[in-house]
């Protein structure tokens, strides 16, 4: 009788750890803003294979683009008592309350791809990704010398404009970025701009309506390849041709760009990985052992046109796509 007593106590023990926690295994929470675009899929896919690898329990909730749903998951995970919590926040602004909540709870936060607008960074360990303004920069600069080498760098150039999702840091700064450089060249004006959310779908229908406002069109600048992508769908519908009539401008770097690219229809990508996978468990391995990070890491990107021979620029390179579209892994 003692020996069922006991086999029936062991079991019921397993059987509670394995439902709540395995005990040797780290556990991680992570809520992700949802699946939105194409770099947003390589990116889910980036952090889980790279837990999934180094035996990390990754409890992860995909929040469809709606801050509600992030910060329900963010509230169960303290409730679960995770030992990390990792997020990209989907917009900057109204997550005081939350993350008040889970460094109360004293558990360590990291921030991956977005930022929030709370002052200071004592609020989480570290935050990687890339830096959006730059890439606002460089889809400037790139057009600034793509006319200058078309011998157009004199013309009245009508610039429009896809904008990410409203209220995110993507693309309050590569807006900011690109209007910083373009400030001193009077020719290129923004005449419409718009979000499309950072979708396919939404990018095209908002760059029909550009299209039927009548205005000439010489340039789209899309916030991301995806609704670039979407556009050109509309300017072909439209009876234009993507590439030549219109010149456009993505952010990302995703195969489908690659392919626009080298197919014609699109100029140039921006570079923006969504591999944070790696550099995210080894955040979190360094944190369960007890190491200190630095606040930001930087992911290392470049831009992607169709040249032939690499451009250095400072502190990247604009390279050919069709020599890369081999190697992309998104
Ligand atoms: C950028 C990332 C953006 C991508 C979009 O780091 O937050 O969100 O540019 C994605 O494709 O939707």
């Amino acid at each position: 009788m003692k020996k069922c007593a006991l086999l029936l106590t062991v079991v019921t023990v397993m059987m509670f750890a394995s439902a709540a926690f395995a005990a040797d295994k780290i556990v991680v929470g992570f809520a992700q803003i949802g699946a939105e675009s194409d770099w947003r899929v390589a990116n889910t896919k980036s952090i889980q294979d790279a837990c999934a690898a180094a035996g990390i329990d990754l409890r992860f909730v995909d929040g469809q683009q709606k801050q509600e749903n992030q910060i329900k998951a963010l509230r169960d995970f303290i409730t679960m008592g995770v030992d990390v919590i990792g997020f990209s926040p989907v917009v900057e602004s109204g997550w005081d309350e939350i993350i008040a909540e889970i460094n109360e709870a004293g558990i360590p936060l990291i921030l991956s791809d977005r930022t929030t607008d709370i002052a200071g960074d004592d609020y989480f360990v570290t935050w990687m990704g890339s830096d959006f303004k730059e890439e606002g920069v460089r889809s400037a600069n790139w057009l600034v010398n793509f006319l200058k080498e078309n011998g157009r760098d004199k013309d009245e150039i009508n610039i429009v404009e896809l904008q990410g999702t409203v209220g995110s840091g993507p693309a309050i700064d590569r807006k900011k970025g690109f209007e910083e450089v373009i400030k001193d060249y009077p020719n290129l004006k923004i005449t419409q701009s718009q979000t499309g959310d950072f979708t396919r779908d939404l990018g095209r229908t908002v760059m029909e309506s550009f299209l039927k406002s009548g205005e000439r069109i010489d340039v789209l600048y899309a916030h991301n390849d995806d609704m670039g992508l979407g556009a050109i769908q509309a300017i072909k519908d439209a009876g234009l041709k993507p590439g030549t009539d219109i010149i456009i401008i993505g952010v990302d770097a995703v195969k489908a760009a690659f392919e626009a690219i080298v197919a014609g229809e699109m100029n140039v990508t921006v570079e923006c990985s969504p591999l944070l996978g790696p550099q995210f468990v080894d955040a979190v391995q360094k944190i369960m052992a007890g190491e200190t990070l630095p606040k930001i890491t930087w992911t290392i990107e470049h831009v992607y046109d169709l040249r032939k021979e690499n451009l250095e620029m400072d502190g990247y390179v604009i390279m050919s796509a069709e020599a890369e579209l081999p190697n992309r892994q998104y």
